[in-house]
């Protein structure tokens, strides 16, 4: 599909020019940069360029200097600035349209609206902070402002539905390979979509599609990870971790975020050309809970206690039930055995 030269904007979605300003301000932050030359550069007026500073400071980037002495940034801010993303994924298929947002709803509500309207495989929409982050079965994401990774894919892909859920156990797994490489910790995936580090659960994915029975139109891969966050909220701090948390220090998340796209596209075009055998054999070799795990086991039909016997060819989970049956999961929610006397 041709990319668009002028994609028409998306509502609430940061202007490109204060884009460019934040991307000036980072790709130079030991330098004072006039508000003149900036205006020049950008070209907007300089009180423009006052105000846009104004509006940096309210979203948290710290700004130093007024209009006189000219500008510099304190501290390169940890923004998914679209342009220095998209520079970074040159060569992939990601970022030749990025979506970015200080502040939205949904990423994967977003991404489904641009499915809808045509926007090319590839499209990402990111997000600073949501304020409606969903997980699955109308489950909440909490989604603190600037401390995580809240990003959505849009693929078009050639595969039929029912090779979809590989395509989840393919973004938890450039999760697990991103987060690995960052943090220098051994992560875990619990079977189909969490993504854990010591026990808790650092990261959720949720696959969104739109299909004909026999045809996949669009796919939206929503990816949360919780990075910089100093402490979870208290509903959640049992089982629920960032990988500061986890390591004592922050993490640059646009690192992160590339690290993450570049595996995401190795393991899709994987799953693309050769099916889902390789996807889900790297699955099951990596996570505990694949194979000979005492887990209880909630899906929408009930609840109930088994022991994990890896995935059939498509990635679903099979269970052998106490009473020898094996059963195939297509969606539930995984915990240990042991957690059962606390639901
Ligand atoms: C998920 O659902 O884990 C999928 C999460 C997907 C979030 C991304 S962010 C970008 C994109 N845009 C969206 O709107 N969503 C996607 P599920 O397996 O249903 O888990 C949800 C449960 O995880 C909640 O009920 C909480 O118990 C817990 N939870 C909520 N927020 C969490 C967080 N930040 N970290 C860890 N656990 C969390």
């Amino acid at each position: 599909m041709p990319a668009k030269n002028n994609p028409r904007p998306t509502p609430g979605t940061t202007d490109k020019q204060l884009i460019a300003l934040l991307a000036l301000l980072s790709e130079n932050p030991m330098l004072v940069i006039s508000g003149e030359k900036i205006a020049k550069e950008i070209g907007v007026t300089r009180s423009t360029v006052w105000r846009w500073i104004t509006r940096l400071r309210g979203l948290g980037v710290r700004v130093k200097g007024h209009p006189n002495s000219g500008y510099h940034i304190e501290r390169v801010p940890d923004v998914l600035v679209p342009d220095l993303l998209r520079r970074q994924l040159t060569g992939t298929a990601f970022g030749k349209r990025i979506l970015h947002f200080f502040k939205v709803d949904s990423t994967n509500r977003v991404a489904l609206e641009a499915g809808q309207q045509g926007d090319p495989h590839g499209t990402l929409v990111i997000a600073e902070e949501q304020s409606a982050g969903r997980g699955r079965t109308g489950r909440a994401w909490h989604s603190e402002k600037g401390s995580g990774i809240y990003l959505s894919i849009l693929l078009r892909p050639t595969l039929t539905p029912v090779q979809a859920p590989a395509l989840t156990l393919a973004a938890g797994l450039a999760v697990y390979d991103a987060v690995a490489e960052q943090s220098g910790l051994k992560p875990d995936i619990r079977w189909p979509n969490d993504v854990m580090l010591n026990g808790k659960k650092l990261s959720g994915i949720l696959t969104e599609m739109y299909a004909e029975p026999d045809r996949i139109k669009f796919v939206v891969v929503g990816i949360g990870i919780n990075v910089n966050h100093a402490k979870m909220p208290a509903e959640l701090s049992s089982m629920a971790t960032s990988m500061r948390m986890e390591t004592g220090h922050v993490h640059p998340r646009i690192e992160l975020a590339v690290r993450l796209l570049r595996r995401f596209e190795t393991y899709y075009n994987q799953l693309v050309t050769e099916g889902p055998a390789p996807i889900v054999a790297r699955f099951t070799a990596v996570s505990s809970y694949a194979k000979g795990r005492r887990i209880r086991v909630a899906t929408g039909q009930g609840t109930f206690i088994g022991t994990t016997a890896g995935l059939d060819p498509s990635g679903l989970l099979c269970i052998t039930r106490d009473d020898g049956r094996t059963e195939t999961v297509l969606a539930g929610d995984i915990s240990e055995a042991s957690d059962a006397a606390h639901h």
